[in-house]
């Protein structure tokens, strides 16, 4: 999860020489791409490469992904016209998302059963990089057009449900077996302002692809007070972050919500036996809920040794 091919030497080689979202663009180059963390470490499910401004490029939407710094917009969406100007470019049809469903296609082909993972950004976080035009810590400027605007930031919010409701679509229609919503930013927010300027649209989002029969896992980074109204917005799953640990997630959830989640990013760089017992702490506490997918709590720091990762993957089938 998250850009987690990083750390892998033969993304770097296969990446050489191709912009970001012209790789993700590309169906063998983004089928290559999800097919080489399964071959080297031996992983029960693939994730898509692609990226959550995918969708957004494919719209219309002036975005490029810079090296080291993530998607940047060639402007900020700040005012009502913004927004009116992005609505106009319409919602994504289904043909301008050809080369979304080649690439899954060709994947899910390649694969041979282990199955595929589709993904796609909530509508916060997607506006968070509109608004913002670019990363940001706090989403500040989102957060105020929230509240200043809340007309103007619901028709931004249901416009991005919709281009990345049409993405995630596009990916199931095309074989993925799974869907994965993420509003990585949203822990940036309070539980009203989620519940109130948030999960409408969220909702609307994962309604894109609620006839198709897939399990929707959903996933936040320093959502631990958000995890019942992420889960209320259509998911079958909820993602946790490493800041919680999983027996109190599914304590909060009531016990009944299926859990993936959490093994700490931080800790891919310490000693084996200090990761180890982290790995089966992880795994005990996951026991607790209905059921638990065993994935990192964020994402692989590229500097990781990649066969760190293997060995995790190993102790847990073990376990
Ligand atoms: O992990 C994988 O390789 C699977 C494919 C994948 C996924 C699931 C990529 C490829 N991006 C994503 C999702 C994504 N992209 C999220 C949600 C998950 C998370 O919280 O990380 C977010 C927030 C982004 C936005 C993004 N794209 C960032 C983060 C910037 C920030 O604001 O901190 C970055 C660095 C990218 C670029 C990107 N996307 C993917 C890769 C392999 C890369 C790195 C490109 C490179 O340098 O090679």
């Amino acid at each position: 999860m998250r850009q987690a091919g990083r750390s892998l030497p033969e993304y770097r080689a296969a990446r050489e020489g191709t912009a970001m979202l012209d790789a993700c663009l590309t169906p063998s180059l983004a089928s290559e791409i999800t097919l080489q963390p399964v071959r080297r470490h031996d992983v029960d499910a693939a994730i898509f490469f692609s990226d959550i401004v995918v969708p957004l490029k494919l719209a219309g939407v002036d975005v490029e992904i810079k090296p080291g710094v993530g998607p940047v917009m060639g402007s900020a969406v700040r005012t009502k016209d913004d927004v009116a100007r992005l609505r106009d470019l319409g919602p994504l049809a289904p043909e301008s998302l050809a080369a979304v469903s080649d690439g899954v296609a060709l994947t899910v082909a390649a694969l041979g059963g282990t199955p595929l993972i589709g993904f796609a950004g909530a509508p916060f976080t997607l506006a968070a990089y509109l608004v913002e035009g670019g990363p940001s810590r706090d989403h500040l400027a989102a957060r105020t057009l929230m509240h200043s605007d809340p007309v103007t930031w619901a028709e931004l919010t249901d416009w991005a449900a919709d281009v990345t409701g049409a993405f995630l679509r596009a990916q199931v229609l095309a074989g993925a077996s799974a869907a994965q919503l993420f509003d990585s930013w949203a822990g940036s927010l309070g539980l009203s302002d989620y519940t109130a300027h948030v999960a409408p649209a969220s909702a609307r989002a994962l309604g894109h692809i609620a006839d198709l029969g897939v399990k929707k896992v959903h996933f936040g980074t320093g959502t631990s007070e958000l995890l019942g109204a992420m889960r209320d917005v259509g998911a079958d799953v909820i993602g946790v972050d490493y800041r919680l640990h999983l027996d109190e997630a599914n304590r909060r959830l009531g016990g009944t919500t299926p859990l993936q989640g959490n093994i700490d990013p931080a800790l891919l760089a310490a000693p084996w036996p200090v990761l180890e017992a982290h790995v089966r702490d992880v795994v005990a506490r996951g026991s607790s809920a209905p059921a638990h997918v065993v994935n990192l709590g964020h994402g692989v720091p590229p500097e990781t040794d990649p066969t760190v990762l293997t060995r995790i993957v190993e102790l847990v089938h073990g376990l």
